[in-house]
């Protein structure tokens, strides 16, 4: 029989092979807080790494460019069904690589170049593409921003009406990558319909807890949602776009052909996986613990001393003030500490942050990989403790050393992957 079809790729690549293999071990055997990430299931892995990575099927369902799309079709279908379902969309496209390019269909579909945007600025927890110069959004649309109050440190919605007024934007972005509070979509919807503004809303952060009922949903408030797939949804890495009838033919056009060519149908085909494993009432009881790890995880933090950006959390994720006006360790500091004994949380800007994003006086935690192993309040307690210690100790062996040991009694408990 021909290697080609059959030999293992360990066999076939051992650097690949060991690079994999170490990156198993690194998953399984740290603690994985960083807001943005999850772990997919065995049948979502099984899905990506099929056949249909071979398959051209520029189109849509029943319109190909290509022939041999039958099964294909049947894929794609059921990942829109299934998003549709979840989410109570009137229309779904699927074929965003990631959650940039739904955002930028979105612009194309929607705007003309140079047209106004207003989005949430990314040092206060929005997303390089709401409108970030360096960023498609700022490059080709006139930006307006907002923020947070500076005394609250959560979205002031009047300011926001003020700012919508004041900057008359065609489209009105909302949704963060750093925001632990609750968004009002409904309040946001009034505000750009008040000023005649479309509205997008990109829940990335948020989707698995919209999913499940227990965030608010943009989805009757506004005109595009978009979303990856790979956070809080626990799908693998991706984008979604979703808006109202009347757009839809618009979004698909600027989805394909518009800012991409053949989709990925082996990673449509793990979405739908992905989002078949939503519409199951457990997927309810996990993001519940989701919720109730990241309650745990920030009276943790609270109680040994630490401040949270906004005092605490209504979602998945925290904020975590480490510099606390130089009387602590920046942001860059404790990310490199906490590394080091196998936890990881990537460092954060805070609001009216004093450090460069590169510094940075905050880092950023999130509870849906961990909850997703199965960890509960007291494991998230304790790790809420480990994490304190090492930031108020950043440079003591012991405290390295004692952190270390109580990661790999944990991690112990809750074994992953079995390959
Ligand atoms: N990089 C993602 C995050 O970590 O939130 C946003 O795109």
């Amino acid at each position: 029989m021909n290697n080609f079809f059959t030999a293992n790729l360990s066999e076939a690549d051992p650097v690949i092979s060991d690079a994999i293999s170490n990156e198993v071990r690194r998953q399984a055997y740290g603690l994985e807080l960083i807001a943005s990430e999850n772990f997919v299931s065995e049948a979502v892995l099984q899905a990506l790494g099929t056949v249909l990575t071979n398959k051209y099927a520029e189109g849509y369902p029943g319109k190909r460019y290509y022939g041999g799309c039958e099964f294909a079709d049947v894929v794609e279908q059921a990942a829109i069904d299934r998003a549709k379902q979840i989410f109570g969309a009137d229309h779904v496209n699927v074929q965003p690589h990631s959650g940039a390019q739904a955002n930028m269909s979105v612009l194309l579909a929607a705007l003309e170049h140079g047209d106004t945007i207003l989005g949430m600025n990314l040092s206060h927890g929005g997303h390089l593409t709401h409108g970030h110069p360096l960023n498609f959004s700022g490059l080709n649309y006139t930006v307006a921003d907002y923020g947070v109050n500076k005394d609250t440190e959560q979205i002031d919605y009047d300011e926001l009406q003020r700012i919508a007024e004041e900057s008359r934007p065609k489209m009105l972005i909302c949704g963060a990558s750093a925001y632990p509070r609750t968004i009002d979509f409904a309040r946001i919807g009034e505000i750009a319909r008040s000023v005649d503004a479309m509205v997008m809303a990109d829940i990335a952060h948020i989707a698995g807890l919209v999913a499940a009922g227990l965030h608010p949903s943009p989805v009757p408030h506004c005109d595009f949602v978009t979303t990856t797939t790979h956070k809080t949804l626990r799908g693998p890495r991706g984008g979604m776009a979703m808006c109202k009838e009347e757009y839809a033919k618009d979004l698909d056009r600027r989805v394909f052909p518009g800012v991409q060519g053949g989709p990925l149908m082996h990673v449509i085909a793990a979405k739908a996986v992905s989002f078949g494993e939503a519409l199951q009432p457990d997927f309810k009881t996990y993001q519940e613990q989701i919720l109730k790890n990241a309650q745990a995880l920030a009276k943790a933090l609270t109680g040994a001393g630490l401040r949270l950006v906004s005092g605490g959390t209504d979602n998945h994720l925290l904020l975590v003030d480490v510099f606390m006006d130089g009387k602590g360790i920046t942001g860059k500091e404790a990310e490199k500490a906490l590394d080091e004994v196998h936890i990881t949380v990537n460092k954060n800007t805070i609001p009216f942050d004093q450090n460069k994003p590169f510094v940075a006086s905050g880092i950023r935690l999130g509870t849906p990989a961990l909850t997703t192993r199965g960890m509960k309040e007291a494991e998230m307690t304790k790790i809420g403790e480990m994490i304190a210690a090492v930031i108020s100790e950043p440079d003591s062996d012991e405290v390295r050393a004692k952190v270390k040991a109580e990661v790999a009694e944990i991690t112990a408990r809750f074994p992953m992957y079995k390959r």
